[in-house]
């Protein structure tokens, strides 16, 4: 239901006010795949899983040379498929890769970790190449932990943090908010991107944002980025240019209240395509 809801929110009619051109190209069906059963009793909805990757990866790859892809999920396993098939685009074109994962949560499992057996949680151990995956497609490049950075994170469980403690993935958590504010390692990181002429792959899971502005999530934390720190993010990432695709992911409208969640994705996705209050560098009065 994720898809329609950001359509009835208008989010064609957002993008194409900013001068845009869109076309979309309607819901996409998983491929049909079999797998072998996995280890771990608890995973749930290997086959689709897969399958949805499958499709994903090719999709990606398709829509990467004629513009900026925003991938409407559905919940975050869509980023398996997602980002390993922009990696792949970006490895054709010659160019660095590189990851921003909006998010609660770090997405570090792989199917023999994870407890609760959501593949949701196991999108980046895919990319990055960790072991676990073997009933998936092969991933056609790893996507570098140093060249993926994590902001928002506030739930990350014992076997996430036993890869990420010693990892090279940059780790921004809400702590770090608090103390740094949110431009501060968000400019860090996209000033490595760019010293590199990189490609950058957003993936904004709506559990990043506080649940009281963002309700319609299945994965609730409290404690998440304001309206404004999200908004903040999409305009100095609109800023950058560097942005090439997008996730817009884990959106469950029948748990939001009259669309408010939608609306306000949609808003942060017309930030992140140019949106301003005001469109020059405003300056405060003196
Ligand atoms: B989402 C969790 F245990 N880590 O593995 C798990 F806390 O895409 C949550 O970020 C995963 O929403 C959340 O089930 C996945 C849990
Ligand atoms: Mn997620
Ligand atoms: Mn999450
Ligand atoms: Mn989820």
């Amino acid at each position: 239901m994720g898809p329609d809801a950001y359509r009835t929110a208008g989010i064609s009619e957002a993008i194409t006010e900013l001068g845009h051109t869109v076309e979309d190209i309607g819901n996409l069906r998983p491929a049909s795949v079999e797998v072998a059963p996995a280890r771990n009793p608890q995973v749930y909805k290997l086959a689709e899983n897969v399958g949805w990757t499958q499709t994903l990866m090719a999709a990606a790859e398709e829509a990467a040379p004629r513009g900026m892809p925003i991938f409407m999920g559905g919940d975050h396993a869509l980023a398996a498929g997602t980002v390993a098939g922009m990696a792949a685009h970006a490895a054709k074109q010659n160019r660095p890769f590189f990851a921003l994962w909006l998010d609660a949560h770090s997405d570090i499992h792989t199917p023999d970790t994870t407890d609760s057996g959501n593949l949701h949680g196991t999108p980046v151990g895919y990319v990055t190449g960790r072991d676990g995956f073997d009933a998936y497609p092969p991933l056609p490049v790893r996507v570098e932990p140093a060249n993926i950075c994590m902001i928002g994170l506030r739930s990350v469980d014992a076997a996430e943090h036993a890869v990420l403690d010693d990892g090279d993935v940059m780790l921004v958590d809400m702590r770090t908010i608090d103390e740094q504010g949110i431009s501060a390692p968000l400019q860090a990181f996209l000033d490595k991107v760019h010293a590199v002429n990189g490609m950058l792959h957003v993936s904004l899971d709506v559990d990043f944002l506080d649940p009281s502005v963002a309700p319609a999530v299945g994965t609730t934390v409290p404690g998440g980025a304001t309206v404004r720190e999200g908004h903040l993010v999409m305009e100095m990432l609109s800023d950058s240019g560097l942005v090439t695709s997008l996730d817009l992911v884990e959106l469950n409208p029948f748990l939001d209240d009259r669309g408010q969640t939608a609306n306000l994705m949609v808003d942060l996705t017309a930030s992140l395509l140019g949106r301003r209050v005001f469109d020059r560098p405003t300056r405060s009065h003196q």
